[in-house]
């Protein structure tokens, strides 16, 4: 299996975050988690590890609105030239306002103005590395998509992602992720293919779902922590189906905290069921592993086998398939984690 891998990951690495709002604290979407995942790798005799190449920005702006890139790319150095009244150390931007439904009329001139705008939360500063990191991540996925549509017999690749990319959308960085590496490369796909993508990382994939709510060119489901008691809070429920020429082409799964092997399962199948419907040509997966049981930021029951499982499931759909790797902080599981899922597709 051709995985896609770039060091420039390296470069992004927020010292901080603000926890549920109070502390703050380490980080915890660390360089440490793709070095975990490659490690495994190259331990298998299936995984052959490749640097992607250069798409530019077309694929990202094709998805992404051009003010939020442009932001992303130069906040980090506008806001080293900045003067300002605070005398803390510049290592890491982070809003502190953030505009309530229906202010979001102006997009403010000043740096701080535009971090609320384009900023959800306070868990994605933006660093010095974090643009072109965020780049590498997004041609990772892309170059994964490249290689399936030139090697129809090709039955799967693996998009190495770092940072990750589910909880950006069309204008907003958040939950770790700046660019939305699946919805990039799901969209590079769906020029050739109808296309769907599953999101099984533990949080409610809320970019791709804004990305793609309007579109029934690709169906995109979600299978998550209920988000009235987790993150995102504020996307991922059940009646949220799509819109416009989208209605029916977004589907969410939400569970209860302390979803098993079994739970889980049931929900998987319902989810694959719509996806056969669909009839799909190329699948894109979300693959975060914080599913996996005691996870520090997740709240299933998943087990290894259950992980297995899921692969298996996934892999019997019989599509060409792009694993795009999205969460999982189990950092001592997370090469285990995720070879256990691959396995079923090398
Ligand atoms: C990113 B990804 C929960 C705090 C959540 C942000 C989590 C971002 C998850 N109490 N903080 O989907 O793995
Ligand atoms: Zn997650």
């Amino acid at each position: 299996m051709k995985i896609f891998y770039s060091d420039a990951h390296l470069q992004h690495n927020p010292p901080f975050e603000i926890f549920d709002g109070g502390e703050k604290i380490p980080n915890f979407e660390v360089p440490e988690r793709a070095e975990r995942i490659l490690s495994a790798l190259k331990a298998t005799s299936w995984a052959e590890i490749l640097t992607p190449e250069d798409f530019g920005l077309e694929p990202i702006l094709a998805i992404h609105d051009a003010n939020y890139i442009d932001f992303l790319r130069h906040a980090y150095d506008e806001w080293l030239l900045s003067a300002t009244d605070a005398d803390y150390e510049k290592t890491a931007l982070l809003p502190a306002t953030f505009p309530p439904a229906g202010w979001r009329r102006h997009v403010p001139k000043s740096l701080l103005g535009r971090a609320g705008y384009y900023m959800m939360d306070l868990s994605a500063p933006i660093v010095a590395g974090t643009y072109p990191a965020a780049l590498a991540s997004a041609n990772c996925a892309l170059s994964g998509a490249k290689t399936l549509s030139t090697n129809p017999t090709a039955t799967a690749a693996f998009a190495l992602c770092r940072p990750p990319g589910h909880h950006a959308g069309k204008a907003n960085c958040g939950g770790y992720c700046y660019i939305n590496n699946a919805a990039v490369a799901a969209n590079w796909l769906a020029k050739l293919g109808k296309t769907a993508l599953l999101d099984i990382d533990f949080h409610a994939g809320n970019g791709t779902q804004d990305i793609f709510y309007q579109r029934a060119d690709v169906l995109t489901i979600s299978i998550h922590g209920d988000p009235d008691f987790e993150y995102p809070y504020f996307c991922g429920y059940t009646d949220e189906t799509g819109a416009g020429a989208g209605q029916g082409f977004h589907r969410n799964f939400p569970l209860a905290a302390g979803a098993d092997d079994v739970i889980y399962n049931a929900a998987l199948s319902e989810a694959l069921g719509l996806i056969r419907t669909f009839g799909a040509r190329y699948l894109v997966v979300s693959a975060g592993m914080d599913l996996f049981d005691g996870d520090p930021l997740g709240k299933f029951k998943v087990s290894r086998a259950g992980i297995a499982r899921i692969g298996h499931e996934i892999a019997a759909l019989k599509l060409q398939t792009l694993i795009v790797m999205e969460g999982g902080y189990n950092n001592a599981a997370l090469g285990k984690n995720m070879v256990t899922f691959l396995e079923n597709f090398a």
